[in-house]
């Protein structure tokens, strides 16, 4: 991990105490009374410190929290009571952060986002966003249903394609976000590439190439239920995983990034314990979401080959350009070659280089088993990244940054979405070795 500045954590820490003091809400935002139940219970982020490994933030998450940020020997996570608990036990000093800004102000029924937020849509209002551009751009846009939530909400992939008449031989590549729940700026991420591309078709020679030669599919969310409870109560509830119910559990939901079909739950890197924040399900693909994008992802296997080459999974926070694999430490290894690890690498070093966020392999952060880069790597042989969006940390506003920063940290991944899109014919280039790996293209 690149060690970040002290100041940093100062400006947290003091950040955490200004409101702590200030806030007349913070005296009932402490933990609940012992023995009530850790389900209905929101859960907290804390900051651990004394942190010297991957291997030491992975025994984090082993707790079932989940680890939202790391910034040198300091990780912040998301924790229920009992995984509070168990965190104690590991012996590292943890430090209560504020609740997210919109807790403060709770409207028991709201339907939308609370004020300073309202700028986000909600699954409906990204559906209508969405409708409207179909209607306005019905030549380069089509939606298709990939099947629906637990709930029943539909999930959609939307297709993006020039209408040259030029043949398209030119790869797919694919745009997901919204996995987790409260990472509500993924979803205005989705919408900002569906709005850029339609917009600028037709006067932006770059997008009009790229759409010329390439289909993108955007997948703008595959959480569309977890993300309407997240702000159903008026106030954020830090929700992280569908809501789909456990047997014999009263706690609720399946954490999606570790419920992918390639090496489930194979490394200490997801939950086994439904009240996990990262309960990987009881098996993998067990989720409706999970499995409708990999039937979709498989539905693009034409001719005995998968159309899709490379791929973007958008997570926040933490401003990072992640490769896989999660599952291992390892950098090569079976189903990663030398050669792989390389264009992986040094087509996310140059997409990192044009956002400013961090590139390294994923289990530099912690392990992660059954998540999506994984499985559409490990199965697919497709390219794919995850991105940890802005902030870098919770002091900036954690997962509940204001809608005031959409604009600016959504367009900040332009150039790295046009990087990836351009270098997807041949991923290999970026090391040189076209020659060896995509002459028959
Ligand atoms: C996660 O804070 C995923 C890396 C995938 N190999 C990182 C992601 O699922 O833990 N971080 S996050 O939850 N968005
Ligand atoms: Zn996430």
């Amino acid at each position: 991990m690149r060690p970040r500045p002290r100041g940093v954590r100062t400006t947290v820490l003091a950040a955490a105490l200004t409101l702590a003091l200030a806030a007349p809400f913070a005296a009932r935002a402490q933990d609940p009374p012992a023995g009530a139940a850790d389900t209905g219970e929101r859960p907290h982020q804390y900051e651990v410190s004394g942190l010297a490994t991957p291997a030491a933030r992975t025994a984090l998450a082993a707790t079932g929290a989940s680890v939202d940020e790391v910034h040198g020997r300091t990780a912040v996570v998301t924790a229920d009571r009992r995984q509070l608990a168990l965190l104690r036990t590991l012996g590292h000093p943890v430090t209560r952060l504020p609740d997210p800004p919109g807790a403060a102000a709770a409207a028991p029924g709201a339907t939308g986002f609370p004020a300073g937020y309202t700028k986000y849509h909600t699954y409906a209002q990204a559906m209508s966003a969405i409708d409207a551009l179909v209607a306005r751009y019905p030549s380069l846009l089509t939606k298709t249903v990939i099947g629906k939530s637990h709930e029943g909400r539909d999930l959609i992939a939307l297709k993006l394609s020039g209408n040259a008449a030029r043949d398209k031989t030119g790869p797919e590549v694919l745009f997901t976000a919204h996995q987790h729940a409260r990472e509500h700026l993924t979803v205005e991420m989705a919408l900002y590439l569906l709005t850029e591309f339609t917009g600028k078709y037709g006067t932006d020679p770059r997008i009009t190439e790229l759409l010329d030669s390439r289909e993108i599919w955007v997948i703008p969310d595959l959480n569309p239920d977890g993300g309407a409870y997240d702000i159903a109560s008026g106030a954020f509830r830090n929700w992280r995983k569908n809501r789909q119910p456990n047997a014999g559990s009263t706690a609720v939901g399946t954490d999606l990034n570790r419920n992918w079909e390639y090496e489930w739950g194979c490394c200490g890197g997801s939950s086994g314990s439904p009240s996990g924040e990262t309960y990987r399900g009881p098996a993998a693909a067990s989720s409706p979401e999970v499995r409708a994008v990999e039937n979709f992802v498989r539905s693009r296997v034409v001719g005995g080959k998968q159309q899709i080459t490379a791929a973007i999974d958008f997570h926040t926070y933490g401003e990072l350009v992640l490769w896989p694999f999660g599952f291992t430490n390892d950098p090569t290894g079976p189903g990663m070659t030398r050669d792989d690890h390389d264009a992986f690498a040094a087509v996310g070093r140059k997409m990192a280089a044009s956002n400013g966020y961090t590139p390294e392999q994923s289990s530099e952060l912690y392990l992660t088993d059954g998540s999506i880069d994984d499985w559409l790597w490990g199965d697919q042989k497709i390219f794919a990244y995850t991105f940890e969006m802005y902030p870098s940390s919770s002091g900036a506003g954690g997962f509940y940054p204001k809608d005031t920063v959409i604009p600016r940290e959504t367009a900040r991944n332009r150039e790295a979405v046009l990087q990836l899109l351009e270098n997807a014919d041949c991923m290999y280039r970026s090391i040189g070795k076209e020659g060896t790996y995509c002459t028959t293209r």
